[in-house]
């Protein structure tokens, strides 16, 4: 038997190249929402990998970009804190082109993040993510731009989406990490707990059927979790929906005009809102749900702390 490995990997980049898919597809359970828009991942989410070589908590984190505002700032200083507690970095990104649209090149927005890079004293590998939707001769020449702003200990290319790529991924990531035991159960495949997966359920609910200032406004509180109609642990059984969970949860926005949006015309979206979350939640939690969904005018809650902690959010 091999020594094991073990330790924490760091996925950063900027938003939306796909950090929080990746996460769920490593860990074959959805612990991460995710959706088209920028800026979806708030705070951190562990996920654990078991494998004989060992073991890996990959730590999903916000995108990285310009921020303004305390929400913004919490979420860049998020994921920039676990840069330092990380044994591995797994830098994302998608394939980009440059000005002339045919020619593979680095943004500003990756550059920017390489330079935050630069200090660490730790395996930064460059994972190129959304092979599949680039025709492979590009991706050659896309590596080649990014490894000319600094060097890279191994370039990988995955899908997310696909798996392309991913088992690969793991090995090599595991490979890097320090030999040692196992850091969590082999049981535990998240830190995230029910309650606060049930709310980001939610918010993706809103993600989707939003658009504009709406997503990037609204955040989820779960204000009651009764489970006192759910079955009992050790009878629980394995597929199907038992027993019943009921939910309270309020959706703040900034703006009365974006409770308008989220409400709809005669309550129609919310509504829509309201029925997919249920759905999603049944799936989580095995049961049947009952969510009482209120929306509530929280006035420039992104901007202050005071605003974050109102939301639940610090
Ligand atoms: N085609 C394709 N799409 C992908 C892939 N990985 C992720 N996506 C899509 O990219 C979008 C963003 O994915 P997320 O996983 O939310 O991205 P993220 O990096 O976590 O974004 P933030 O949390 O906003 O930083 C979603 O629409 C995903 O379905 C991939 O490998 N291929
Ligand atoms: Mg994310």
């Amino acid at each position: 038997m091999p020594t094991p490995h073990s330790g924490f990997a760091a996925l950063v980049g900027r938003p939306n190249v796909g950090k929080s898919t990746l996460l769920n597809r490593l860990v074959g359970e959805k612990i991460a929402i995710v959706s088209p828009k920028p800026q979806t991942t708030r705070s951190r989410i562990t996920g654990v990998v078991n494998s004989p070589e060992g073991q890996v908590a990959f730590v999903d984190t916000p995108g990285i970009h310009e921020a303004k505002g305390a929400l913004n700032k919490a979420m860049v200083e998020a994921a920039l804190a676990t840069l330092q507690d990380a044994d591995v970095v797994l830098f994302l990104v998608e394939p980009s082109l440059g000005p002339d649209g045919k020619t593979p090149a680095v943004t500003p927005g990756v550059r920017t993040i390489l330079e935050r890079l630069a200090p660490l004293q730790k395996p930064v590998l460059l994972v190129v993510n959304k092979v599949d939707t680039v025709p492979k001769p590009l991706l050659l020449p896309f590596v080649a731009a990014v490894s000319a702003v600094r060097p890279f200990a191994e370039v990988l290319f995955v899908s997310a989406l696909t798996g392309d790529g991913v088992a690969e991924l793991l090995r090599t990531t595991l490979a890097m990490l320090p030999e040692g035991p196992p850091l969590f159960d082999p049981d535990t495949f998240t830190d995230q707990q029910e309650v606060g997966l049930a709310a980001e359920l939610i918010r993706e609910q809103v993600l989707r059927h939003c658009r504009q200032e709406v997503p990037h406004a609204s955040a989820v509180v779960v204000d009651a979790f009764d489970e006192s109609e759910r079955a009992p642990l050790p009878g629980r059984r394995p597929g199907g929906l038992q027993g019943l969970v009921r939910i309270h949860a309020t959706l703040f926005v900034e703006r009365d005009s974006q409770k308008a949006i989220v409400i709809g015309k005669r309550g129609a979206m919310l509504k829509a809102i309201g029925t997919d979350a249920r759905k999603a939640l049944a799936r989580l939690l095995g049961t049947h749900v009952y969510l009482d969904l209120r929306v509530k005018v929280e006035p420039r809650w992104t901007e202050t702390e005071r605003g974050l902690r109102k939301v639940g959010l610090t």
